[in-house]
């Protein structure tokens, strides 16, 4: 399947892993690169050095193109920017936060700059910085999400903008790739369908609690800090609303968050864990091959055409 985005990239079907701090490793990236998609490598809070040897491994595991992801919270995003450059990474993704000064220096180093967005504004300012497409994704992501829908923010996005758009919050299956194609989309991106994966490294439990979720098993805490983050609801976001409503400041809010994504990850802890997932958890019911759930999410999609053919072209 051609689209702008494939052809940007080199992959064979326009579906990025979203870089998940602690979830995305060289295993998981390598895996989905492997089966023509875009994996990405999770920088979350880890140091260059760290990265740089898990650059090293994914490229034992692929030699097709992978990306990075930049979580513009961490304490080493120079250096990272840096470190993406110099290793000429097909492309980098950023989330939460504006990368808007490290666009030349990624550009310069010929890799791809692809900052998820949140709002059409954000969006704009990305295109005239010289970003090569946005992400833009919707509130049912999870982690730290931004307040719009996909099925809001991806045509309006792709109204304003004339580089390409990847579709990322809500999508789990065909359907949800064909409707974010019909939406103006031309990729999407997908993290919680890939958490469920054979290849992911997550803790049993983290991957079981998002195959036992229902559609309103997450909850996003910390907006009262502006650090909204959606997870599937356990007595930890159940201890975060109930300090949010007593008033708690940041430092009492972040004190109970730290570590709480090791914590699901590594431990599989049920209660102190923050086992970030998105909405569209609800909708899956097994953990497969990462190649499994890209070939049957775009073959399902493809069989969407002939629904249009029934509803939409009749005379
Ligand atoms: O980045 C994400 N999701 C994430 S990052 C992350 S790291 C972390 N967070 C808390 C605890 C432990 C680790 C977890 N999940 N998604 C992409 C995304 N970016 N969603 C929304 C945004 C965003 C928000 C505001 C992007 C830009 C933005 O810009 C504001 C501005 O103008 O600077």
């Amino acid at each position: 399947m051609k689209t702008r985005i494939t052809e940007l990239l080199g992959i064979e079907y326009p579906i990025f892993q979203g870089g998940m701090a602690w979830v995305s490793t060289p295993e998981l990236a390598a895996a989905v690169s492997e089966a023509g998609g875009l994996g990405i490598l999770a920088c979350g809070m880890l140091t260059p050095e760290e990265m740089e040897r898990r650059i090293s491994r994914c490229r034992e595991l692929t030699s097709r193109p992978f990306g990075m992801n930049i979580v513009m919270l961490s304490p080493h995003v120079p250096q990272l920017a840096e470190l993406a450059a110099r290793e000429r990474l097909a492309a980098v993704t950023t989330g939460a936060g504006n990368p808007g000064q490290y666009i030349g220096l990624w550009k310069d180093a010929g890799v791809k700059v692809l900052p998820v967005i949140p709002s059409v504004a954000l969006a704009l300012r990305m295109e005239r910085a010289g970003a090569d497409g946005v992400i833009a994704e919707g509130t049912e992501s999870g982690g730290h999400v931004g307040e719009t829908t996909t099925l809001t923010l991806v045509p309006q996005v792709a109204d304003a903008l004339s580089i390409p758009v990847v579709a990322a919050g809500g999508i789990a299956d065909g359907r949800g790739v064909a409707a974010a194609f019909m939406l103006g989309a031309e990729a999407v991106q997908c993290g919680t369908r890939f958490i469920a994966s054979t290849e992911c490294v997550a803790h049993q439990n983290y991957k079981d609690m998002i195959v036992s979720a229902g559609d309103t098993d997450t909850a996003v805490t910390g907006r009262s800090i502006r650090r909204p983050v959606r997870a599937i609801r356990n007595a930890l976001t159940r201890r975060y609303v109930e300090l949010e409503q007593q008033g708690a400041g940041p430092d009492e809010l972040e004190a109970l968050a730290l570590g709480a994504l090791g914590k699901a990850f590594a431990e599989g802890d049920r209660e102190a864990g923050s086992f970030m997932a998105g909405q569209i958890s609800g909708l899956i019911h097994g953990i497969m091959p990462v190649r499994e759930i890209i070939e049957d999410m775009f073959r399902q999609a493809g069989e969407i055409y002939w629904l249009e053919e029934r509803y939409f072209r009749q005379a």
